[in-house]
C-alpha cells in the first residue's frame, strides 16, 4: 500500500473549506502529484458533473488526473478503495459541515494514518468572526486545539480588526499552531505548501 498524505479541511460551513482544496487540488495537479478528493456527494465541489469522466461506481477523474470519490461506504473503506487502486500521494477530504473534527481520529488511526501523515487545516472566515464566536464557542473550542495549520483567509475583504480578532480567537484556543492568513484568490505556491506540510 502507499502512504498518502492526508489533508483535511475544517472549518464552518461558508468558511471557505472547498475553495481553498480545489486550489490545493489543482496545485498537485500542475505538479504532476497524484491526488484524490474524498466529498459526501459529487456536486459538493462544484465542478460540472460533465467535465468529470467516470472511472467507477463513485470515482470520477477531475483536472489534471486528480480522481474524486465520495464517502459511499465507511471513511476506512473509501481510503483503503482509493489507496488500493491509486497511486495517490495526497488526500484532500472536507468533512460534512455537521461532523465533529475530533470524531474523524479514530477511524483515521484505524486506517494507519500516523500523525505526520495527517494534516488538519482549519479555516476560520474573519468577516463572521464575531459572530462565531458568539453561537459557535464549542465548535470553536474542540476544533481549533486539533488543527496542524489555522488558516485566516477572506483578508481582501476583512478588515484589520477583524483579522486582529480572529487570531486572538485562534491564540485562545491553541498557542503554537501556525497561522496563515490567505486571500484564496491568490494564494502563492508557498503557501499551499504550508497547508501541505
Ligand atoms: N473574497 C474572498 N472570498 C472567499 C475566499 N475564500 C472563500 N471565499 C468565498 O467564500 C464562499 C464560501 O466558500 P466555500 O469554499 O464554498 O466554503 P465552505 O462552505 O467552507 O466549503 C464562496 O463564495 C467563496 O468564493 C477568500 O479568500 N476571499
Ligand atoms: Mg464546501
Amino acid at each position: 500500500m502507499n502512504n498518502p498524505k492526508l489533508i483535511l479541511f475544517t472549518g464552518f460551513l461558508g468558511s471557505g473549506k472547498t475553495s481553498l482544496l480545489l486550489k490545493t487540488a489543482r496545485h498537485l495537479a500542475q505538479q504532476q502529484k497524484q491526488c484524490a478528493i474524498i466529498v459526501n456527494e459529487v456536486g459538493e465541489i462544484g465542478i460540472d458533473n460533465l467535465q468529470m469522466k467516470k472511472m467507477g461506481y463513485d470515482v470520477w477523474e477531475i483536472f489534471g488526473g486528480c480522481v474524486c470519490c465520495t464517502l459511499a461506504v465507511s471513511l476506512e473503506e473509501t481510503i483503503e478503495k482509493l489507496t488500493a487502486n491509486y497511486a495517490v500521494e495526497y488526500i484532500l477530504m472536507e468533512p460534512s459541515g455537521a461532523a465533529d473534527p475530533k470524531a474523524l481520529f479514530q477511524p483515521l488511526k484505524h486506517c494507519g494514518f500516523a500523525k505526520e501523515n495527517l494534516n488538519n487545516v482549519f479555516i476560520l472566515d474573519p468577516t463572521r468572526v464575531e459572530m462565531f464566536e458568539a453561537v459557535l464557542e464549542p465548535y470553536l473550542e474542540s476544533s481549533i486545539p486539533l488543527a496542524d495549520i489555522a488558516v485566516i483567509n477572506k483578508i481582501d475583504v476583512a478588515t484589520a480588526p477583524e483579522l486582529e480578532k480572529s487570531e486572538a480567537i485562534i491564540r485562545k484556543y491553541n498557542q503554537t499552531v501556525p497561522v496563515l492568513k490567505i486571500n484564496v484568490n491568490e494564494l502563492s505556491d508557498n503557501q499551499i505548501e504550508e497547508i501541505l506540510k
